[in-house]
């Protein structure tokens, strides 16, 4: 079995192209020393203010500059916050997680985002917003507000990025994950699979994340929804093996950190999803609606989770 201590691109490739159950075996290795067998967590999205969105990222349903039939809404108000988060956590999410499709937050919205996080963290969920972009001053009042963690993709490698998005740079994505760490909030960080990125490019964006002053501790894995309307609507469909194995590096590179299994489970079936749970992935989104793409509905997750002996919450209100 092969032994890294120190991480580039080509030891990388030389894990992903060892025969298939290797790999495996020694991201399930790294996986056993740091988490208890069958322990999963469980987090919920809500999208508080929906499209209209000035960015162009080409992947995304709600960017103003497509036309993906998403209706806009405005940003909801605290009650219906704090009555979907109750809701979550009776289904058995352990983490609340409010999206925005901002480019950054306004000054007049930032108070009304800090009101919501602190009556959710009152409900005695965690708590992670995804706004866009931040100030130093942005993320310390969110700091302030007892945020638990600022998720922030770098979504791909550099390269690729500059393809897919002109609205803004990878390096104002660095930018804010520096104010998020100077803070001290909890980085959530990942990419997204599938938009015709090579593996390379998996790889560097995973070596970026590693190479940042503090190891995120949340890594969402997401595989892209093809959305009609935008420019990757048509993208070819990602091999599940290619899914699987990037989950494996990402559990061998980030040992203790939760890696989750994020948007796109919808279009996989249990078989890929098993896989990528023996490959590391312990963290997945439950409830019926991403932020505005479907997920897998609550009583097909217990199944699936029931076959595998794994934990799920049992609904409290069942
Ligand atoms: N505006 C903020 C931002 O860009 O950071 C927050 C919301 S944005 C929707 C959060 C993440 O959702 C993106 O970084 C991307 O990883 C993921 N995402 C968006 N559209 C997706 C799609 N069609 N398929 C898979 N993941 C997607
Ligand atoms: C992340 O990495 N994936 C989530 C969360 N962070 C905010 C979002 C997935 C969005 C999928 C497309 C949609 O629902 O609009
Ligand atoms: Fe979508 Fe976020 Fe890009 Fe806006 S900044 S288009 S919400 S991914």
């Amino acid at each position: 079995m092969m032994t890294y201590c120190s991480w580039n691109e080509q030891k990388c490739l030389d894990l992903l192209e060892q025969p298939f159950f290797e790999l495996i075996q020694l991201a399930y290795a790294v996986h056993q020393k740091n988490f208890t067998a069958g322990d999963m967590e469980f987090c919920t999205l809500a999208n508080i203010k929906t499209g209209a969105c000035p960015e162009d990222c080409a992947y995304c349903p709600q960017s103003a500059h497509y036309n993906t039939g998403l209706k806009k809404e405005k940003l909801m108000d605290l009650a219906s916050v704090v009555a979907a988060a109750s809701n979550a956590k009776l289904n058995g999410a352990k983490r609340f997680c409010m999206g925005a499709a901002w480019r950054k937050p306004s000054q007049k919205d930032l108070p009304k985002v800090v009101a919501m996080i602190r009556a959710v963290k009152d409900l005695g969920l965690e708590t992670c917003v995804t706004l866009g972009m931040l100030e130093a001053e942005d993320a310390l009042a969110l700091k302030e507000s007892g945020l638990d963690f600022y998720n922030h993709n770098l979504d791909s490698s550099a390269e690729f990025y500059s393809t897919i998005i002109q609205t803004h740079t990878y390096e104002d994505r660095l930018n804010t994950l520096k104010h998020v760490m100077a803070a001290g909030i909890n980085v959530c960080s990942g990419g997204i699979l599938g938009m015709g990125e090579t593996r390379v490019d998996r790889i560097k964006m995973l070596l970026t994340l590693y190479e940042l002053p503090i190891t995120p501790k949340s890594i969402p894995i997401n595989q892209l929804i093809p959305i009609p309307g935008t420019p990757l609507a048509k993208a070819p469909l990602l091999d599940p093996f290619e899914l699987i194995k990037t989950i494996a590096l990402t559990r061998i590179l980030f040992p203790e950190a939760r890696i989750r299994l994020s948007a796109g489970r919808e279009n996989m079936t249990d078989e890929t999803q098993a896989w990528c749970f023996m490959a590391g992935a312990n963290s997945i989104f439950i409830g019926d609606k991403l932020l505005t793409a479907k997920n897998p509905r609550l009583e097909r997750d217990r199944a699936l989770l029931k076959k595998l002996n794994m934990q799920f919450p049992e609904e409290i209100n069942a």
